[in-house]
C-alpha cells in the first residue's frame, strides 16, 4: 500500500454531503424526521445509492433494506471484508447528525481512498443499516438482520396500533418480508465493523477533547406494557364508575424512575411512549400502552427493576408486559480500541476512552465481528432533539480518524487483529 501518512479526507465535501443529507425529512420546527421505511428515509436510501454510485462503489440494498455500498480491492489479499457505516434513519423530530455523520463520513473514506488510488488490501464495505432507532418495534432491525439475531417473527409485531410493522413496510416499498433472512451474513467474511458516531452526551464537550474512543456499548431492556381500563363515555359516566386505564398506569410513570434511580445512580429508565385506546378526548381510555426502557452497563441492574415491573402487573388484572428485547452490554474490540487510539494520537486529536449510553449497530455488528466505535462531541450533549447540534470541524475530525484507523488496519492489522468477537457482559 502506497504510503499514505499525509492522505486527508475532504471536510467541505463531508460537510456538504451531510447539510445537503439534513434536508431530507426536515420538518418546518428544524427537527428531521426519517423514521425507518417512511418515504423520507427512502428518499435518503435513494440520496445514498446515487452516492455511493457517483464515488465508484457497487451498490446493494439487501433484504433487510439495508443500503451497501462496495469499493473493491484491485488485488485483495484476503477474503475478509473491511466494513464501516451506520444509518440514516432518525427518531420523530429529530437531528441531522445521529447516524448520518457515520454514514457520510464512510463513504468521505471511500472516495478519498479512490481519487488517491489507494489500493487496500481488501474491499470496503459502506453500510447503511435499516430501523435502528425502533420506527416499528425493537431497535437495530437491519444490523441485527444482517448478524442474524432478529427474534423469530419479531418484524410482524409493531409497537402501537396506528404503527404498520416492518414487514408491512416492506411490502410497501415491493420487499418480501419472508426474505428477510437472506440479509445474513457470514460473521466471518468480516475482519472489522467501525462506526463514527456523535457522542449523544456531553462528557467530550465538557472535558476538552475531540474523540472518544468506545469501550462498552450499554445494555438495553425494552417492555411493552398494557393496562386494560373500560371504554366509557367522558361526560356521562360518573367518576366512581369509571375503570380509567389512563389513571390505572399512571403510578408507574413515577414509580418506574424511582426503582431505577433507588437501583443505580448510574442507571436510566424511560417511559417514552405512551398510547391510548381509542385515544379520543371525550372517551375515558379503554385501554393504555406504554413502552418502558432500561439502560445500564450492569445486566443485574435491568434485571432488578424488570422484576419490580413485572411483580408491580402481576398484581394488578389484566395487566400485560411483553419483552420487545432485552440486549445486555457489550464490549468492544481491544485491538480496534488500541488502533482507534493511536489513529487519535497520529491525528493530534485529544482523546478518552469511554463507554456509550447510547444504542448503536455496531452493538449488533460486536457480537460476532470485530468492531470499533469513534465519538465526536455534539453542543450541549444533546441529540433525538431538533436542537442536535456538531461544527464542521467535528465530523471532519471524527471522518479523519477513521480513514487513519481503516489504513493502519489495512497497512498491518490483518495479522494482529484477532478476529475475536467482543465479550458480551453479563450474558
Ligand atoms: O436509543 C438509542 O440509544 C439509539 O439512539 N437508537
Ligand atoms: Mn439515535
Ligand atoms: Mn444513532
Amino acid at each position: 500500500m502506497k504510503n499514505t501518512n499525509k492522505l486527508n479526507i475532504n471536510g467541505k465535501r463531508l460537510w456538504s454531503d451531510l447539510m445537503e443529507l439534513g434536508r431530507i425529512g426536515q420538518q418546518t420546527t428544524g427537527g428531521v424526521t426519517r423514521t425507518a421505511l417512511s418515504a423520507a428515509d427512502q428518499q435518503a436510501r435513494q440520496w445514498l445509492l446515487e452516492k455511493m454510485k457517483a464515488a465508484g462503489l457497487i451498490v446493494n440494498v439487501d433484504a433487510a433494506m439495508n443500503v451497501i455500498g462496495t469499493l473493491e480491492a484491485d488485488e485483495p489479499q484476503t477474503e475478509k471484508i473491511a466494513a464501516m457505516g451506520s444509518h440514516l434513519d432518525t427518531v420523530p423530530s429529530g437531528g441531522m447528525f445521529d447516524g448520518a455523520l457515520g454514514v457520510v463520513a464512510a463513504l468521505e473514506c471511500a472516495r478519498t481512498l479512490r481519487e488517491n488510488r489507494v489500493n487496500l488490501p481488501w474491499n470496503l464495505e459502506i453500510i447503511s443499516f435499516c430501523d435502528e432507532e425502533a420506527a416499528h418495534h425493537a431497535g437495530t432491525v437491519g444490523s441485527r438482520a444482517m448478524m442474524g439475531l432478529l427474534q423469530e417473527g419479531e418484524i410482524h409485531h409493531t409497537k402501537n396500533k396506528r404503527t404498520p410493522t416492518f414487514a408491512q413496510n416492506l411490502e410497501h416499498w415491493g420487499r418480501d418480508p419472508a426474505q428477510i433472512d437472506t440479509a445474513r451474513r457470514r460473521p466471518e467474511e468480516f475482519a472489522f465493523f467501525l462506526e463514527l458516531h456523535i457522542e449523544q452526551g456531553r462528557r467530550l464537550e465538557a472535558e476538552n477533547l475531540r474523540i472518544g474512543v468506545v469501550t462498552a456499548i450499554v445494555g438495553i431492556y425494552r417492555y411493552i406494557v398494557s393496562v386494560p381500563g373500560e371504554p366509557a363515555h367522558a361526560g356521562t359516566t360518573p367518576m366512581s364508575l369509571r375503570k380509567d386505564a389512563l389513571v390505572e398506569a399512571a403510578p408507574v410513570f413515577t414509580l418506574l424512575p424511582q426503582w431505577v434511580r433507588e437501583r443505580n445512580p448510574e442507571m436510566v429508565g424511560t417511559i417514552g411512549q405512551v398510547s391510548l385506546e381509542p385515544g379520543a378526548s371525550n372517551v375515558v381510555p379503554g385501554e393504555c400502552r406504554f413502552v418502558g426502557e432500561l439502560r445500564s452497563q450492569i445486566a443485574e441492574d435491568m434485571q432488578a427493576v424488570r422484576e419490580q415491573l413485572k411483580a408491580y402487573a402481576a398484581q394488578r388484572e389484566g395487566w400485560r408486559v411483553e419483552t420487545i428485547y432485552e440486549k445486555n452490554s457489550v464490549q468492544l474490540t481491544a485491538p480496534l480500541i488500541d488502533y482507534i487510539i493511536d489513529a487519535a494520537k497520529s491525528e493530534g486529536f485529544p482523546w478518552t476512552r469511554m463507554p456509550s449510553g447510547a444504542g448503536h449497530d455496531a452493538q449488533s455488528m460486536a457480537a460476532f465481528v470485530p468492531t470499533g466505535m469513534i465519538f465526536v462531541p455534539c453542543r450541549n450533549g444533546v441529540s433525538h432533539s431538533p436542537a442536535e447540534l456538531i461544527e464542521e470541524d467535528n465530523a471532519t475530525e471524527g471522518c479523519q480518524v477513521l480513514l487513519r484507523t481503516l489504513l493502519q488496519l489495512s497497512a498491518r492489522g490483518r495479522e494482529s487483529l484477532c478476529v475475536s468477537p467482543a465479550v458480551p457482559r453479563h450474558q
